[in-house]
């Protein structure tokens, strides 16, 4: 298999779907899935107005490519741990949004993957887990910052002494995933999630998805000094001006009720 298929990539009306294509080891990130992986994010954010993450299979990732990474020294750790973030990073902060569908393992490092997009959608089948400390290592992947900010440090730290999974029900209740659906419906439900966000206006998404995380590392007064230059900004764009005159000469839909 080429690096190239590790991960399939398919543009369905303005929104990528990249989808994990190596079930026979579970999704594990092997180095070449993970350059594939960075590949197809660099497409979706050039041609994409929102895109949906997936693994193939009954699990979404097995983290860590254990077989590979057992063959690394200190230094080629340390190179490795560092791609992942710059990866990783540059999708949690680029311009378009990224959902993630999962089901089965999201373990290890394929929770980092997971942590680092914007929503997270989770079937019943879905299963959390931190098994870091039963292999003998740490995360690497962003998790110790991204993972602990969704749930809090103390039941970061419970999951990875005790390697506990929890289930998706549980990992909504803690934050790490905001939906959860019956089993097989995850993809879909992200992408129709996806679609939603892709019809907003780009500069609010570009601030939805740079600004907010941002402010949250700033003091309290700076963050809302900040807001209030974002929200000028985003305001002033042409196609808010568009958007605000068809709400107020009623061609715009109005703010639905919550579902049943
Ligand atoms: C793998 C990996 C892997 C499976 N690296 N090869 N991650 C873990 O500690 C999770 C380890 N995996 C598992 O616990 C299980 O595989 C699963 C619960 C995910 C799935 O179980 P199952 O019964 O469906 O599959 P399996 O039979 O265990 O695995 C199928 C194959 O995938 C098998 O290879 P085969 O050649 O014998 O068929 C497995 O060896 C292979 N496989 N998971 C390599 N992870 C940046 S730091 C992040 C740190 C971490 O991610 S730590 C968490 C690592």
């Amino acid at each position: 298999m080429s690096q190239a298929d590790l991960v399939r990539y398919e543009l369905d009306g303005g929104i990528a779907i990249l989808t994990l294509n190596r079930p026979e080891k579970r999704n594990a990130l092997s180095a070449p899935l993970v350059e594939a992986l960075h590949d197809a994010i660099t497409r979706a954010q050039a041609e994409a107005r929102a895109a949906v993450i997936c693994g193939e299979g009954e699990h979404f990732s097995a983290g860590l490519d254990l077989a590979e990474h057992a063959k690394r020294s200190p230094i080629e750790g340390v190179h490795h741990s560092r791609r992942w973030h710059e990866i990783f990073d540059r999708m949690e902060g680029g311009p378009i949004p990224f959902f993630a569908a999962l089901q089965g393992a999201v373990v290890g490092g394929g929770l980092e993957l997971a942590a680092s997009v914007q929503v997270r959608v989770a079937d019943e089948t879905a299963f959390f887990a931190l098994p870091e400390g039963t292999r003998g290592i740490f995360v690497g992947g962003g998790g110790s910052v991204r993972v602990a900010r969704l749930m809090g440090v103390a039941r970061m730290t419970d999951m990875m002494l005790t390697g506990r999974s929890i289930s998706a029900e549980r990992a909504e209740a803690w934050n790490l995933c905001q939906y959860v659906v019956p089993k097989g419906q995850a993809r879909a439900h992200a992408v129709e999630l996806a679609r939603k966000a892709a019809g907003n206006a780009a500069m609010s998404n570009y601030a939805i998805i740079n600004a907010l995380p941002r402010i949250q590392d700033m003091a309290r007064g700076d963050g809302l000094f900040v807001e209030s230059f974002v929200s000028a900004m985003t305001a002033a764009a042409p196609e808010a001006e568009e958007r605000l005159r068809a709400f107020v000469e009623k061609r715009a839909a109005k703010v639905a009720r919550p579902d049943a």
